[in-house]
């Protein structure tokens, strides 16, 4: 700390910063003393050699060593006369208190009326008036220069100290608010975390009951609907095989060529679908495999022995016909020529890209238009085309569209689909349904209830002091912007900063624990586990509390890379009360 008083060293006293409030207290003490001493000017005034404190002075004294003094530190022995005699004598300095003589002397200031301190004893005799008393110019140019401004200064201090001491008073006011509410606060938590025990637990029982109820109501709904699935695929497989029988049967009459109610092996040999060796006609063995090894088969016996076997190979002549009309079809297709004036061209083959981009934007909508939807597409993408191109492109797009609309309609259900459950098994899902829905609200009322209890019980396993003064900072922020960062300060929650030129914000720890010394736990916050500092660590941000009017950051540092430090004042922390006239605190709450 800076003790000259020298306008062009620093005056420090209204910087002055008390860093907790027991040493507050004995600063506010011994000011006050101080104050006491000034005000009678009656310093017990004892002799001894310029530049020594009251509390060397011992060594000093004449006493029992006469007229010899030994050096502080005990190494040597010199004359009384020595001391102050301007030449350095002992290794300690010691024998030259009160001038430069010595390079690393100390010269003490007594400023009666202020506070004493020292100065380098080089600073003696300089020109520069550095002790306040001016006792540390006695001789040369600083001699007449300097005055003695104590009692100003000590007025002054005094004053001060006495501000302080008022805000100090006000936040210990403020402090017993806090107490007040926070302890409310905590009473009325802790019945609200009871109340809300009693309505869990009935909720559960509600959840329990449903279930029951559900379970109850389910299992008839599952049987009559099992049973109704099963007496339709049953409809359904009867139905199935019935239609087989009919394709057998018609196959059969396809196959039997002569129609004298047998397929002779030889009436096969134009059915090239069973051509397994593709040579190009059926020979005596590929027809005789078809018939099961038969050279002769009977209807009864193609229909239930043989077609089961031959039925994906066969083709009826409808299907065949179909095949050669759309093999005919690509055949002419492939011949047709593209527009003349406009080829195909790498540029096209983009906007094929884009189409099919489109095209699975459609289809995953629905409801969207087709038409109006590529109308809008194409204007954007078809812009710098000529109108020739557009209309290729255009047609292409639709010929697109009708394809994708036929394929939809095909894909439509079947008729396979199962019927409506008869009114009896309506009614049994209408009432299952109606228990899984009152249930799925039971339990959502339960989760909402557990959420709720689980915020309560967070929020009261926060140590906020025994006296629950730091609750009044719960749920609260607090900011402070340098240069580069807004910091944010949440009590109890979180620490983070966003720079001033944007960006997401950045985690600078979660609350985490006290970690003040033992006689002052509550002094310092730790936040940790931030976000992870590049090739460092997670980031941190220990947070030092001190007494002060207001819930402030003061400051915000990164002492070390990602780790950060806050000064933050608040009134929870002023647990002195001083007595004005005399400077004593009159309240102690030990923390
Ligand atoms: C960001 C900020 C800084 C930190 C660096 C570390 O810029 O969080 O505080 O020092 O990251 O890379």
């Amino acid at each position: 700390m800076c003790k000259s008083v020298h306008p062009n060293r620093c005056l420090s006293l209204a910087k002055m910063e008390v860093r907790s409030a027991v040493s507050t207290a004995l600063f506010v003490l011994l000011t006050i003393s101080l104050g006491i001493l000034w005000m009678c000017d009656a310093t017990i005034q004892v002799e001894r050699p310029r530049g020594v404190s009251l509390s060397n002075e011992p060594f000093y004294n004449k006493g029992s060593q006469g007229e010899w003094f030994t050096c502080i530190d005990g190494s040597m022995k010199i004359h009384r006369t020595q001391i102050n005699d301007d030449y350095c004598d002992c290794p300690d300095s010691s024998d030259e208190p009160g001038t430069s003589a010595c390079p690393d002397g100390r010269f003490h200031c007594n400023n009666r009326g202020y506070r004493p301190y020292y100065i380098p004893s080089s600073r003696v005799n300089d020109g520069i008036c550095d002790c306040c008393d001016a006792s540390d110019e006695y001789e040369g140019p600083g001699a007449g220069k300097c005055v003695n401004n104590c009692k100003e200064l000590g007025k002054k201090d005094l004053e001060e100290r006495k501000q302080q001491m008022v805000l100090f008073n006000q936040g210990f006011d403020i402090r017993q608010q806090y107490i007040n509410d926070g302890l409310a606060k905590k009473t009325e938590r802790e019945g609200e975390s009871k109340t809300l025990q009693a309505e869990k637990e009935e909720a559960q029982r509600v959840v329990d009951e449903k279930k029951k109820v559900r379970d109850e109501v389910e299992g008839p709904e599952t049987e009559a609907k099992d049973k109704h699935k099963a007496a339709w695929e049953a409809e359904v497989a009867a139905r199935k095989a019935a239609e087989e029988r009919e394709r057998a049967l018609q196959a059969f009459k396809e196959l039997d060529i002569d129609s004298d109610g047998r397929i002779v092996f030889h009436e096969l040999a134009n059915r090239l679908e069973f051509d397994t060796d593709s040579s190009g006609d059926l020979n005596e063995e590929e027809a005789k495999a078809v018939l099961g090894g038969a050279n002769i088969v009977e209807e009864a016996v193609f229909v239930e022995q043989i077609w089961n076997d031959v039925k994906e190979k066969f083709k009826f002549a409808h299907e065949l016909a179909a095949e050669e009309a759309l093999k005919q079809q690509e055949g002419q297709e492939q011949q047709g020529e593209e527009p003349a004036a406009f080829e195909k061209n790498a540029f096209e083959e983009v906007h094929d890209d884009i189409d099919e981009d489109i095209e699975d934007e459609w289809a995953e909508d629905d409801d969207e238009d087709e038409e109006d939807f590529y109308e809008e597409e194409e204007d954007e993408f078809d812009e710098d085309l000529p109108e020739e191109a557009r209309g290729v492109l255009r047609q292409k797009r639709l010929d697109r569209l009708t394809k994708k609309r036929e394929m939809k309609d095909h894909a439509k259900p079947s008729e396979d689909e199962m019927p409506d459950y008869d009114d009896a098994t309506k009614a049994l899902i209408a009432a299952a349904d109606q228990a899984r829905k009152e249930l799925e609200e039971a339990e959502k009322a339960l989760k909402n209830i557990d959420r709720t209890v689980g915020d309560l019980e967070k929020q009261l396993r926060v140590d906020l002091g025994p006296d629950q003064a730091f609750q009044a900072l719960q749920g609260q922020c607090y900011e402070y912007t340098d240069r580069e960062y807004t910091y944010k300060l949440c009590p109890f929650e979180k620490s983070s900063q966003r720079s001033k030129n944007g960006g997401s914000e950045t985690s600078l720890g979660s609350w985490h624990q006290w970690e003040g010394p033992p006689d002052n736990k509550y002094s310092l916050m730790m936040y940790t586990k931030g976000q992870k500092c590049w090739n460092g660590p997670d980031r941190s941000t220990r947070v030092n509390l001190r007494c002060g009017v207001e819930n402030r950051v003061l400051s915000a540092s990164e002492p070390d890379r990602c780790v950060y430090q806050f000064e933050f004042t608040t009134p929870a922390l002023c647990t002195y009360k001083y007595d004005l006239s005399t400077g004593e605190t009159d309240t102690h709450d030990e923390l």
